[in-house]
């Protein structure tokens, strides 16, 4: 009935026929979840849209209007779970006075059919629990986990599970005590079995010094633990394997783990693509990734058909998405970034959706059905995406961005605590060429895939362009199917990625009256910004790469205004003057 009168309000937004309504639709995937990196101290990592919704300091007692309507907003798009805290988790979130509080936003969502989880902090029976471990296997320690479910149970009968980031990026975890990772999931797992929760395990993990390539580790962690997982847990897995870049190949996971239910983790908040200042649609990104053919199991097994189709039946089957929310007013930190909270519901729905059925829609419950005004908005936003890969990380460059903030470029990030947070390891420039070599020459990475998908990425051919420089560390002078050098090919993308941030600017103020003057003005400025900031990347990327191609800017090309050196040394977006 909730998401049946959602749809009839979709019908009548869009303007849609409604004197023969017969739409049957169910959702192809069962946990459709949004991923809240929200810390208890309010702030949110990678947020972009102000602080975080949740008022922990005023919760039980306080109960914000906006708690409603965020629940309202997600049941109107489809999604049924919200995991409230971020998984780098600190353990008192599990204390009695923070369970109540997640209890109280438990029963202002459960009419919109959103059931809270949380994320689990590995070593909380030492921080909160008093015990001298929490190796999962010592009897205690899965004593505390029992005990502390039946008390979440208690407060929260609903309560969706535990999601869990162990072993990666500092955080603690099963490793810690030479168990494995299915160890852990299993111990969360059995406590939360008698009660119907799910534990949520994450797959972004790597170590430190374990691979020669980061890309591989994943795979090497879990794929041998498939099928050794207890029957209520999901792995969770991003949709590329380093981490929510602007273009990434479908993780090698998908496919490879026929016994292990897997969840995939889309991320909604833009860390790499612009934060909330860049106009970037995240569909066909996601829609990219859905349907890639792993190859697995013959042609059509795509990632889309993995996750519906999962060993557990389909009550384990489903799709989180990090969230872009905030307190910001307009609720992620510009307007257009409301249609990627919005697509991710959808495609979570319907994984084998059409973006940009999607984006139409969007586009008329938001902003108005004037012929004339919806597809030129919707063109410019399913171009977006490919424009920002051209600005940012044309043709399968990767990790290239401003370290630890992740804003702008930062090609010439080298040093620092470890060679995989830096750029140089992922774009290995040097006089004869740039990419990472990822075939049976170099890291052979590619081996992690079916072997008829692993040859279409070993391919140098056009269909193998976008993902080029992943797999491949090529000569600058290769020849595309362009018949322009690499190098030639490089410029060109990135001056066509600023080319179209021009053309939408161009779009937009074409639009002013279909907006009102508000909205308008809103997504000009940004647009703006954007603008400046595209061509930042593209000036310092380019003269960064030249001091190795040592290439002249083909004809027609004007070179950047400044030595790399002066990009690397500014480290910020530059003025007009600039
Ligand atoms: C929550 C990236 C981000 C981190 C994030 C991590 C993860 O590395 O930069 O902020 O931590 O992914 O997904 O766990």
């Amino acid at each position: 009935m909730l998401y049946g009168a959602f749809r009839l309000l979709r019908e009548i937004q869009t303007g849609r026929r409604l004197d023969d309504l017969d739409i049957e639709s169910a959702p192809a995937l069962r946990l459709r979840l949004l991923d809240h990196w929200d810390n208890l101290d309010g702030t949110v990592e990678r947020g972009y849209a102000g602080p975080s919704l949740w008022n922990w300091a005023k919760l039980p007692g306080r109960i914000d209007s906006r708690y409603a309507a965020y629940a309202r907003a997600d049941a109107s798009i489809g999604i049924n779970g919200a995991v409230l805290n971020n998984v780098n988790a600190r353990a008192e979130s599990l204390t009695d006075p923070y369970l109540r509080k997640t209890a109280a936003l438990a029963d202002v969502f459960r009419p919109y059919g959103v059931r809270v989880y949380l994320s689990a902090r590995f070593s909380a029976p030492m921080e909160i629990g008093g015990l001298p471990t929490a190796d999962p296997l010592d009897p205690r320690v899965r004593a505390w986990w029992r005990d502390k479910a039946d008390e979440i149970y208690r407060l929260i009968p609903d309560f969706g599970g535990f999601l869990v980031k162990a072993n990666s990026e500092g955080q603690p975890g099963p490793q810690d005590y030479a168990r494995t990772h299915a160890d852990g999931a299993n111990m969360l797992a059995d406590a939360l079995e008698p009660h119907g929760g799910i534990v949520i395990w994450r797959a972004f993990v790597y170590a430190k010094d374990a691979s020669d390539d980061r890309a591989k580790q994943a795979y090497e962690e879990f794929k041998p633990l498939d099928g050794r997982f207890r029957r209520n847990v999901m792995l969770q897995v991003k949709n590329g394997p380093i981490d929510f870049q602007p273009r990434e190949p479908f993780h090698p996971l998908f496919g490879a783990m026929p016994k292990t239910p897997l969840m995939m983790e889309f991320q909604i908040t833009k860390e790499y693509l612009g934060f909330s200042s860049h106009l970037v649609y995240l569909g066909p990104l996601f829609e990219e990734t859905l349907r890639s053919d792993t190859l697995a199991d013959g042609p059509g097994s795509t990632v889309a058909r993995v996750l519906e189709h999962g060993p557990a039946g389909p009550e384990l089957t489903g799709m989180a998405g990090v969230s872009n929310v905030g307190a910001d007013r307009n609720w992620t930190g510009s307007i257009f970034d409301q249609a990627n909270w919005y697509a991710f519901g959808r495609l979570a729905w319907d994984p084998e959706a059409s973006s940009r059925d999607i984006a139409d829609d969007w586009v008329r419950m938001t902003f108005s059905h004037a012929p004339g005004f919806a597809r030129p908005v919707v063109d410019m936003m399913m171009g977006s995406r490919e424009a920002a890969v051209d600005y940012m990380t044309p043709l399968g460059l990767h990790h290239i961005m401003a370290r630890d903030t992740h804003y702008g470029p930062g090609p010439w990030t080298s040093g620092g605590p470890r060679a995989d947070w830096t750029a140089v390891y992922y774009h290995r420039a040097d006089a004869q060429g740039v990419g990472f070599d990822r075939t049976a020459g170099g890291s052979n990475a590619v081996a992690q895939y079916a072997p008829a998908a692993a040859a279409r990425f070993e391919g140098l051919g056009p269909g193998s362009e976008k993902t080029l420089l992943w797999f491949h560390h090529l000569p600058w002078g290769h020849r595309m199917a362009s018949g322009r050098t690499l190098w030639d090919e490089l410029v060109v993308r990135y001056f066509r990625g600023v080319a179209y941030v021009s053309a939408m600017r161009r779009t937009w103020a074409g639009l002013r009256a279909h907006v009102d003057p508000e909205r308008h003005a809103e997504v000009a400025a940004s647009l703006r910004v954007q603008h400046r900031e595209a061509a930042w990347w593209r000036d310092a990327c380019i003269a960064y790469f030249q001091t190795f191609s040592r290439r002249p800017m083909p004809r027609g090309y004007p070179e950047p205004k400044h030595p790399a050196r002066f990009y690397e040394e500014r480290r910020s977006p530059l003025g007009a003057d600039d």
